[in-house]
């Protein structure tokens, strides 16, 4: 179902139309009410959808340099929310959000729902954290929207969610594609067979996952998984999702979120189809509207028609952020592309932590993996898709951390102990 219509399948002319309106909405907003963008802004001509490129990013550090609420465009009497992320250093990064903003985020995540299949008469099983992460709430309302049953369980307690599982018999599921892997084990660990699980759908988000790992989730829980994507400085979940139909890149909610793939370098636009940076301009965000938002994820941006109906165009999986690629003796790696390694190679499984270490002046990378044999052949693999030399530890089954309902962090880079 599309929960929208009218939205989701806007002729590509007519949203443009909109989102043009919308932006320079937007521009004259944040000039009236935010110092930063009245001097960022200064001097610039806003009209049309091609000026965009010619304006300034913004960034994490621009958040955190107006940390709590600098950045905010509503008084402090519209504010009804706030959410925060963990940042990579020290403070969080704080968000806003008006009774609108709230009405958006519902109506996005709605959306995301009923395209990873969700509808009204259906339960939902809800294992983001709930707190200051946009996850929890975000899916909560969402699925409230879409008039599902909420089960609001947050992250954590593995027992507790297989025992609420197996009882309330829910239909979709909300977590990260690492926590429905740890589910998917848990339940293979009791010998509950997949066909014995209620679950059909899944919304699976907030980190970057494979389609290897897709195929071990959808097999081992039974179910036809979707992913969810966004971020907190955008809305939280809710900007884009895979639908039912394709699979096949996730449809960005684009009259709410402007998407652009930039030039890591240069920033400057690529073309449809290529990777780049995703950046985002919210076109109708009231508390914390941001132009240009760089959120060094890497991914690619299609026009292309799709067979579900919606005219919104589509983003790749996230291939990796900038920020977390590896450098490894002068050889850019992202965890993605060792983890589609792993899992052509029979034996190995897609539980792994890339552990890096420096022996004098040279990084070294570990691929510390279950399974059985193979070291020998993953490593040559990983050597021939990447140029890399990196080591290989195969582990016996349960020795490599587990997801515990949070985001799962693959690297563990002991060079900055
Ligand atoms: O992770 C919001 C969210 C919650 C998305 C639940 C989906 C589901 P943050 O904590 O601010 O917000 O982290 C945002 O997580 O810039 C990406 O690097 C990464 N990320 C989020 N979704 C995906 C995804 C939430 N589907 C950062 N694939 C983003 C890959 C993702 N990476």
């Amino acid at each position: 179902m599309i929960f929208e219509p009218e939205h989701e399948t806007m002729p590509p002319e007519r949203l443009r139309a909109l989102q043009a309106e919308r932006l320079r909405d937007v521009v004259a907003r944040v000039r009236e009410r935010v110092p930063f963008y009245r001097e960022r802004l200064a001097g610039v001509s806003v009209e049309s959808l091609e000026d965009l490129p010619t304006l300034p990013f913004t960034r994490k550090t621009d958040l955190r340099d107006h940390y709590p609420f600098g950045l905010f465009a509503a008084p402090m009497r519209d504010v009804v929310r706030v959410h925060a992320s963990s940042g990579t250093t020290g403070k969080p990064t704080v968000v806003g959000y008006t009774a609108a903003d709230i009405d958006v985020f519902a109506r996005v995540n709605a959306r995301c729902l009923a395209m990873a299949g969700g509808g009204p008469e259906m339960i939902l099983h809800n294992a983001y954290g709930y707190g200051l992460f946009t996850g929890g709430l975000g899916l909560h309302y969402g699925g409230e929207r879409l008039g599902m049953a909420v089960v609001p369980v947050s992250g954590g307690m593995t027992e507790r969610q297989v025992l609420l599982i197996q009882d309330l018999r829910p239909d979709l599921i909300c977590c990260t594609p690492s926590y429905a892997l740890t589910l998917a084990q848990e339940f293979a660990a009791r010998g509950v067979p997949p066909e014995e699980i209620s679950l059909r759908f899944a919304c699976l988000g907030a980190e970057p996952w494979t389609e290897a790992v897709r195929a071990e989730v959808d097999a081992g829980l039974g179910i036809r998984s979707t992913n969810i994507y966004g971020l907190s400085e955008v809305i939280g979940p809710g900007v884009s999702n895979e639908c039912l139909e394709e699979r096949s890149g996730s449809h960005v909610n684009e009259d709410h979120f402007y998407p652009e793939i930039v030039h890591p370098d240069s920033g400057e636009p690529v073309a449809d189809e290529e990777e780049g940076v995703l950046v985002f301009t919210t076109l109708t965000k009231e508390a914390l509207p941001l132009i240009r938002y760089w959120t060094g994820d890497i991914c690619s941006l299609s026009s292309e028609p799709c067979s579900c109906g919606r005219t919104l165009r589509r983003m790749s999986l996230i291939k990796g952020r900038t920020d977390d690629m590896l450098i490894i003796r002068g050889v850019n790696i992202y965890p993605s592309q060792i983890e589609e390694v792993i899992s052509r190679v029979p034996g190995l499984t897609t539980n792994y932590r890339l552990v890096v270490t420096r022996s004098g002046t040279l990084d070294e990378l570990t691929v510390e993996v279950e399974g059985t044999g193979h070291d020998r052949e993953l490593a040559r693999l990983v050597k021939e898709t990447t140029g890399c030399t990196v080591a290989v530890n195969v582990v016996p089954p349960g020795s490599v951390p587990r997801s515990e309902g949070g985001k799962l962090q693959r690297v563990h880079d002991l060079r900055r102990l």
